[in-house]
């Protein structure tokens, strides 16, 4: 007849830890070692596996409970064939060793306790919390538990540091497909699949509560700041909202990478000074160059003049130049539209730029004038900085962040001379433009603003 017993947790090395992963419920089977539960502490993640094999008959525990040696973690009917080995109060190594021999039935009681895992065991490996390269040991963590997992059957076979790294991007690693030795998933297995949710939408079913282009993210904390002084509150305004909304999409749906280049722009600058003591009634900064260059550089690459369709399966090219530009507010930021950029020269584009500019601060821009845009500069250059890495304006692909022009020794082949430098930082999308092509991108932009001549051809 079969028995019904109680999982423990065994010996743990702490206190209280909390519960962050239950793998079990009411029905399921497991067999002897699969992993019920994972506990985190503050050093290490431990998974506590099966003690014996049987079906699960109630599960005691549940996502953040607080645990310690002795918790009820679940009820199992126990095998037949394994109630012997389940009495067993603790199965040492070598005791282990002697599963295979026939063992002698239980002494009578219905229902007993076994340690989820015996504390004489050998302590093995424990994963520091959070995101560390599989195999990392923390060091200071001493748990008793084998923390390396082999999962039967068809439950996921992953290390515990593989499990916390899925944990933390909200993949529930049962649909992650292991590529490793024996199907072992792997750290770019998980990798490979938020890169495959985010193109597809695809949603993973892990326990969080927040769903963002396929990602489930943890809830945002809930603090009183008030308990550690004073606070004040200040609603956010209406275009801090709506850009709120649009950058956390974009910077979770779309794969980002930043290429940074600096083009010299000494004799840019050089010509910029004339053209504005020519023009005083204008204001010719760096940017219209950076206009003119950056269309220059779609029309050279016109992968980065494109947007991917609504499937993600198509790439729309245009054959345009509407070149979007942010622009810092009171109230946050707007991004306008300077329209046909080709077809405009640099006092054109710096009396326009003016113009909208003081448009976007006086609030006064319509929808229609900051709607169509191909690619954008962010330029913080005005300001400072040496380089940040700005969001992609979806459905674009590509923006340039621009910081402060600084003087610096250049080597000539014969000596350091003193040259302009302009940083650049060119963020994309990774599922369009390749690290090359951004790379070719980025330095045929420098050599545009490096080069007059050719930025005014
Ligand atoms: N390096 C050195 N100096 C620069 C420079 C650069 N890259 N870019 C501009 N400057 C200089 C200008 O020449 C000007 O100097 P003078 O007053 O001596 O002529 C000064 O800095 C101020 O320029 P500006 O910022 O008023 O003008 P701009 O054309 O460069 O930029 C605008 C216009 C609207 C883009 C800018 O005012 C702005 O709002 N920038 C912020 C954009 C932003 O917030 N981006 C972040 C988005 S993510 O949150």
């Amino acid at each position: 007849m079969a028995d019904l017993k109680e999982a423990l947790v065994p010996d743990i090395g702490s206190d209280k830890v909390p519960v962050i992963e239950v793998m079990i419920k009411a029905g399921d089977r497991v067999e002897k070692e699969q992993s019920l539960i994972t506990l985190e502490s503050d050093k290490a993640t431990m998974e506590v596996p099966a003690p014996f094999a049987g079906t699960v008959r109630e599960v005691k525990v549940k996502l953040g409970d607080e645990v310690a040696e002795g918790t009820l973690i679940a009820m199992i009917e126990v095998d037949e064939a394994d109630a012997g080995n389940a009495a067993k109060p603790a199965a040492s190594a070598k005791a282990e060793e002697d599963d295979a021999k026939p063992q002698a039935p239980p002494a009578s009681p219905a229902v007993e306790k076994t340690p989820a895992r015996p504390t004489d065991r050998p302590a093995a490996r424990a994963v520091p919390a959070g995101n560390v390269p599989e195999g990392d040991v923390a060091p200071s963590a001493r748990p008793p538990l084998d923390a390396t997992v082999v999962m039967p059957g068809d439950a996921p076979y992953a290390s515990p540091a593989i499990r916390a790294f899925a944990r933390e991007l909200g993949v529930d690693i049962a649909q992650v497909k292991g590529s490793g030795r024996s199907g072992r998933i792997q750290r770019d297995d998980v990798s490979a699949w938020v890169k495959h949710a985010l193109a597809s939408g695809a949603r993973p079913t892990g326990g969080a509560s927040a769903s963002v282009g396929g990602l489930s993210l943890l809830p945002w904390p809930k603090i009183d700041f008030a308990k550690y002084g004073e606070i004040e509150e200040k609603p956010l305004s209406r275009i801090q909202k709506i850009s709120g909304a649009n950058l956390s999409r974009n910077w979770a749906m779309i794969p980002h990478v930043t290429h940074h280049e600096d083009a010299d722009i000494t004799e840019l600058e050089a010509f910029r000074k004339q053209l504005g003591a020519e023009n005083k009634d204008l204001k010719v900064t760096p940017l219209v160059f950076q206009i003119k260059a950056v269309v220059a550089a779609l029309k050279q690459f016109p992968q980065f003049n494109a947007s991917l369709d609504e499937s993600g399966e198509k790439l729309i090219l245009k054959k345009y130049f509407h070149i979007g530009i942010a622009v810092d507010t009171p109230d946050g930021l707007v991004v306008p539209v300077l329209r046909d950029c080709d077809k405009k020269g640099l006092l054109e584009l710096a009396r326009e730029l003016g113009e909208i500019s003081k448009k976007a601060r006086d609030k006064k821009l319509g929808p229609a004038e900051m709607s169509g845009g191909c690619f954008s500069i962010s330029s913080l250059g005005g300001i400072g900085g040496t380089g940040f890495t700005p969001i992609v304006n979806a459905p674009e692909v590509a923006i340039l962040g621009v910081t402060k022009a600084a003087m610096k020794p250049v080597w000539n082949g014969k000596e350091f001379a003193p040259r302009l430098l302009l940083p650049l930082s060119l963020s994309y999308d990774h599922r369009v433009i390749d690290g090359a092509l951004a790379a070719r991108f980025a330095v045929f932009l420098a050599t545009q603003l490096g080069d007059i001549r050719r930025l005014l051809l």
